[in-house]
């Protein structure tokens, strides 16, 4: 039995990071000031207790599923084959700038899809920049399939009008709205509320953090929201890119020249810079800068479409994690690169399981925020 829960510290001397830092095992969703939402079992909440914190019961994992989920909820989401479906319909309803791809494939064999939006052919193609955008590392994040699917649909069909139609000349963006496919189809069919990939591990759990298995600094963390431990929600895997999702991204940004990443997650409201790893600022003045930048304006612009408030921080700052995306994107490759941590704010309006109501409201927030950072990379000259 898992149950969403509450911590609070009674006491001056209990800090929030101290939650974070003990080897408990939680899998945490939420970190504030004065308290931490996180999905425990029985066991990790009776130790917290005899820790002295305040462990407050919001729901039962099935009942929080079933208060927000439903069938006809599934239906409005896809799942690896209908997305697959969606995304070789745009291809061949405008193949002169969409292309579907295949990046690699999943544990369990599962083709990863990306859709090249691009006009340029064959050795045109040389010194070509790329923006990526990527979603789904996290399997329960199904709003982190539908944005990344919306901008690739909408970049496709707005490709002959301006500014796209710029970017594209010298410009490509590539979408892989689901990184995570295994995971995604574990959440339809068995757990709502799983959240790594599905590669068996050595002793007898399943899954793989996608978003701690990339090879910046891998490893160098050991806490709860950086686990060494496979049980863990957030298990880093053996070694840097153990995982085969991992390593179609990683292949990918190997060979094409990867100028910035947009990468989509779910949920909090959160536009997130590196690094992560290290409450460090990064050292590069002119990228800081940049990426601050980047952030700051997408913050207005998303709080401009229908008043949401997406902050914009430095990754460490919601946790420390090692092994992220955005770390590597940038740490290895210079690629400016954000994390969006989409609706919901809290688990009080469904945090994970989002009503299927909300996806349009979140790309249309969403929509001119992610082209404000696709122009400042290939929109320059
Ligand atoms: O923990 C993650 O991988 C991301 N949050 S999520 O709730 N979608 O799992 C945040 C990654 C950002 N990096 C750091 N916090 N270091
Ligand atoms: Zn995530």
């Amino acid at each position: 039995m898992t149950i969403i829960v509450r911590i609070t510290a009674t006491a001056p001397r209990l800090s929030m990071q101290r939650v974070l830092d003990a080897t408990l095992g939680l899998d945490v969703w939420e970190v504030h000031d004065d308290h931490v939402v996180a999905l425990a079992t029985e066991p990790q909440a009776e130790r917290l207790l005899a820790m002295g914190y305040g462990v407050e019961e919001l729901a039962g994992a099935e009942a929080f599923v079933t208060q927000f989920g439903d069938e006809a909820a599934a239906a409005a989401y896809h799942s690896a084959q209908s997305l697959e479906d969606d995304l070789r319909r745009l291809s061949e309803e405008h193949p002169e700038v969409a292309e579907l791809r295949e990046i690699g494939r999943s544990v369990e064999g599962r083709p990863i899809w990306a859709l090249r939006v691009g006009i340029r052919r064959g050795e045109q193609r040389d010194g070509t920049t790329t923006f990526l955008v990527l979603g789904c590392h996290h399997a329960r994040e199904w709003l982190a399939v539908e944005v990344p699917y919306l901008l690739a649909s909408h970049l496709v069909t707005a490709a002959g009008e301006e500014p796209v139609a710029s970017w594209l000349e010298q410009g490509e963006v590539w979408v892989a709205p689901m990184v995570n496919p295994d995971g995604h189809e574990y959440t339809r069919t068995h757990d709502r509320l799983w959240r790594k990939n599905r590669r068996p591990n050595p002793d007898g759990t399943v899954g793989v953090d996608p978003n701690r298995n990339y090879g910046y600094m891998w490893g160098t963390l050991d806490v709860a929201t950086s686990s060494h431990v496979p049980a863990d929600a957030t298990y880093v895997g053996p070694r840097a890119f153990s995982e085969p999702e991992v390593r179609a991204v990683r292949d990918l940004v190997a060979r094409e020249q990867v100028a910035g990443v947009l990468t989509y997650h779910s949920y909090s409201q959160l536009i997130l810079y590196p690094w992560g790893y290290t409450p460090d600022p990064v050292p590069d003045g002119t990228d800081r800068q940049q990426m601050t930048a980047i952030g700051q304006e997408m913050q207005r612009l998303i709080h401009d479409v229908h008043g949401r408030t997406y902050t914009a921080k430095q990754s460490s700052d919601l946790y420390p994690t090692a092994g992220d995306t955005a770390d590597w994107t940038y740490g290895e490759n210079d690629a400016p690169s954000l994390t969006i941590e989409l609706r919901p704010a809290g688990q009080a309006d469904g945090g994970f399981v989002l009503p299927p109501s909300q996806i349009q409201p979140a790309w249309e927030e969403n929509r001119e925020a992610a082209l404000h950072f696709i122009g400042q990379i290939l929109g320059k000259p």
